[in-house]
């Protein structure tokens, strides 16, 4: 049987890292393996253009949507799709709906450019389960920057980062398989409200 493939999507500093760990040891707890990775990133290809789009000096807008999609494309072949039709279940922090948030809302890069290629690089093949950790982009900013310095894109105004956190929330409320959380609750509310996402993920999964 194939694996589950679940998302975590957010603004910076919004939780997903703390929780993508929390969503791996509640789901090994239930007895199924699964595989945690990121994006951009996730293969040695991808981590070399995160470095790139993180770290790197000029990178132009579309060069950083055509570097997202070729990070994404070597994660799926080498990575994503092996694990899930080994029956693993794959937890991704951001997946495609980064890229319409960051390089569609954000850069305000056209959306059909955005969808031709994620139609050439994954099809119709999308998450069976997408959490959503929404804050005010001031929470997640000054939790982020109480952590670490500011990489090429947290470097962004917050004009940039609240059309980010709209286009979230407008694709949360077009896909049924998004769940959204209100990450500025304490943190165990927050996994509470995820936890019933999984219990209903895995109620529909049938037997693992
Ligand atoms: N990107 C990515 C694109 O532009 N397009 C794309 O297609 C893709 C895939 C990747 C960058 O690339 C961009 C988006 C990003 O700018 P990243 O490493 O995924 O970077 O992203 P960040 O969002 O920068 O990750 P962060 O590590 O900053 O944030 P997290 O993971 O959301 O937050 P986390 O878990 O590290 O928590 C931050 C702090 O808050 C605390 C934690 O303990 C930690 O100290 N915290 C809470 N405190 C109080 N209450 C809670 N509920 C808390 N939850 C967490």
């Amino acid at each position: 049987m194939q694996g589950k493939f679940i998302t975590i999507e957010g603004i910076e500093g919004v939780g997903k890292s703390t929780n993508i760990a929390f969503i791996q040891s509640w789901l090994q707890s239930q007895g199924i393996e699964c595989l945690l990775t990121r994006e951009p990133g996730g293969t040695d290809l991808g981590e070399q253009l995160r470095n790139i789009l993180l770290h790197g000096g000029d990178v132009s807008d579309k060069a950083e949507l055509l570097m997202m999609f070729a990070s994404r494309a070597q994660h799926l072949q080498e990575k994503i799709k092996p694990a899930l039709d080994r029956g693993v279940w794959v937890l991704c922090d951001r997946f495609t709906d980064s890229t319409y948030a960051y390089q569609g809302g954000g850069r305000q890069l056209n959306f059909d450019w955005i969808s031709q290629l994620e139609q050439l690089v994954h099809g119709d093949m999308q998450p069976d389960l997408t959490v959503l950790l929404d804050a005010p982009v001031e929470v997640g900013r000054a939790r982020a920057s109480a952590r670490s310095e500011a990489d090429r894109i947290e470097a962004e105004d917050m004009a940039f980062f609240n059309r980010v956190r709209d286009m979230f929330l407008a694709r949360a409320e077009q896909y049924k398989r998004y769940s959204v959380v209100d990450a500025t609750q304490p943190l165990e509310h927050v996994q509470k409200d995820i936890e019933l996402s999984l219990k209903h993920l895995l109620n529909t999964a049938g037997p693992v």
